[in-house]
């Protein structure tokens, strides 16, 4: 069955329902049988999730590109002084979350720069503001290095920035700003940025209150395939304590507008690759999302049938990505979404950000429940 007869003790593993092991990590990334790996991911896919493929209707809110930490890697964050930066006011922000919106919107996905100015107050009262207009949206905002950024402006402890948010409204965090926990790499793409272990003790610290969140690796530019597997064990690790981490997001490097846009572009089989392996070796981590405006619709559609379970969502109006150089669309409207998911054989399955079913009731576009 596999090209790569390397694979074979790793497929015994699998099928046992053992964890897999660093080594057996690294091998994966070196082995070109992809066919191989996409078949063990897809047992485990098919053992965690059956034959869901999970969606949710959300919006993107970037209240600032303005950023101090100018990462090497990033092609959204403007530095104070540039005169194409933007800031929007608390208005803004709120009339930004209500364009085209429809009441089929369950979650709102804020993350922004690293504000030189802009206080925690200011945050607090974005998502007081946000609840007090659109109450039965799920507000999953702010990567853990903004949490950790607003701890050092205020000068308040992780834990007391997290209650601060939580009680003004946050329900989750999303994965992003874990890049790469390896130093070397680190200190290359986003020197300014928390550490990895600063990264992985603030997520600790807001599973610890009940908050869920996500995790990402950002691959495809100067990592070693050694690096990928420590950032993948680097989280199993850490769900084994807390169980927080809801979904596991690789996003491909997009080079162009950075200051690396000398590296090339991530390939099809390696983002591929990335699907498998993260599926395989992240064993308690429920769900792998191939993130379609990263991956493009139809990669992502491929995905689902190697270890992927959640496409993401509408989306509407996505920065980060497209000012990086990404070609894809900003939006994708629910029924698109579906017929990606179906034409892959699988069954769409629209979610909350809690992974609860939403089952929309009347007109699709509006009323729904959650399914509990
Ligand atoms: O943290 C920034 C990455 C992340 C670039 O939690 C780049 O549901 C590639 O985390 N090329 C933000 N990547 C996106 C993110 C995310 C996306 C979708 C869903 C969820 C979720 C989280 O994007 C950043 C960084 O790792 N990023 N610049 C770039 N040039």
């Amino acid at each position: 069955m596999f090209d790569d007869q390397r694979l074979r003790p790793i497929h015994e593993k699998v099928m046992a329902g053992e964890r897999l092991s660093f080594e057996d990590g690294v091998t994966m990334y070196r082995s070109s049988d992809i066919l191989g790996l996409g078949w063990m991911a897809n047992v485990v896919r098919e053992r965690t999730n059956g034959n869901a493929t999970f969606f949710n209707v959300n919006r993107h809110i970037n209240p600032t590109d303005v950023c101090v930490a100018q990462c090497k890697l990033c092609a959204f964050g403007k530095q104070v002084r540039d005169p194409d930066g933007y800031t929007m006011s608390h208005e803004q922000a709120w009339e930004v979350a209500g364009k085209g919106w429809t009441e089929a919107v369950t979650e709102f996905h804020i993350v922004g720069g690293l504000h030189p100015t802009l206080t925690l107050d200011w945050y607090c009262e974005l998502l007081r503001g946000l609840k007090q207009r659109f109450p039965q949206v799920h507000l999953k905002a702010f990567t853990m290095v903004e949490i950790g950024y607003f701890a050092t402006r205020t000068k308040l402890t992780i834990r007391q920035v997290l209650e601060k948010l939580k009680d003004a409204g946050m329900d989750s965090l999303p994965g992003g700003g874990a890049e790469i926990f390896s130093e070397p790499v680190r200190r290359i793409i986003c020197d300014h940025k928390i550490d990895g272990n600063a990264w992985i003790e603030t997520a600790r610290e807001a599973h610890s209150l009940g908050l869920h969140s996500n995790c990402t690796m950002l691959y495809g530019h100067v990592e070693s395939e050694e690096d990928r597997v420590d950032h993948l064990v680097r989280l199993r690790t850490l769900q084994d304590d807390t169980q927080g981490f809801q979904t596991f997001i690789p996003l491909a490097f997009h080079p162009a507008n950075t200051p690396l846009h000398h590296i090339p572009v991530t390939s099809g089989f390696d983002d591929i690759k990335n699907i498998a392996i993260s599926r395989l070796m992240l064993d308690n981590i429920p769900h792998i999302k191939a993130y379609w405006i990263m991956m493009t619709p139809r990669m992502a559609q491929i995905a689902q049938r190697f270890g992927a379970d959640d496409l993401d969502g509408t989306v509407v109006e996505e920065k980060i990505y497209h000012d990086a150089g990404a070609t894809t669309s900003q939006s994708l409207r629910r029924e698109e979404l579906m017929r990606l998911i179906r034409e892959a054989g699988r069954e769409p399955v629209e979610r909350d950000t809690l992974y609860r079913r939403v089952e929309r009731t009347a007109q699709p576009e509006t009323a729904f429940t959650i399914l509990v």
